[in-house]
């Protein structure tokens, strides 16, 4: 079993709705257990300002999936909820975002599949919800997550 962390995001439609829903459907993975969810916060938009605010948290679980096939089960359950990851902007309004943010302690740079995920040190919409699960959680090759928040407070 692996313990892996999913961040999720939407800022279209019934955002908590939309985010509750994919945490169930999480749960009928197979081989995977959800074993706790962080509250669900207001962010403002990150990268590509003009969008409206997100609905972030994130989920941690425990998986006997691969880092791919989990992949693959999040980008499924995007489409599901009516992602459409072709013809919008990338950084664009979304129902739903499933990232892989953390799979154990695993460093992957594969085609599609970068753990941890590459931006995750640098955002306080992901790091504040893990920091609440765990604060002394490591992310593989930059440090504990609360001191990587720390340094977003403290500017670059
Ligand atoms: O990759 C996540 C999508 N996203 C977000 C998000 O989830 N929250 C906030 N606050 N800003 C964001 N910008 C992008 S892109």
């Amino acid at each position: 079993m692996i313990h892996a962390y999913v961040g999720l995001g939407s800022n279209l439609g019934d955002r908590e709705g939309t985010l509750r829903a994919a945490v169930g459907r999480l749960r009928g993975l197979p081989g995977t257990r959800v074993l706790r969810v962080s509250s669900l916060r207001n962010t403002e938009p990150v990268g590509y300002l003009d969008q409206p605010r997100f609905l972030n948290g994130v989920v941690e679980l425990e998986t006997e999936l691969s880092a791919r096939e989990l992949l693959d089960a999040l980008l499924a359950l995007e489409r599901a909820f009516g992602r459409d990851r072709s013809g919008s902007p990338p950084h664009g309004p979304r129902t739903l975002d499933l990232d892989l943010l953390l799979y154990g302690e695993e460093t992957i740079d594969a085609p599609g599949l970068e753990v941890p995920h590459p931006r995750l040190h640098e955002r306080g919409f992901v790091l504040e919800p893990l920091a609440e699960l765990d604060p002394s959680l490591e992310v593989p090759g930059k440090g504990p997550v609360q001191t990587l928040m720390s340094r977003l407070d403290s500017g670059p």
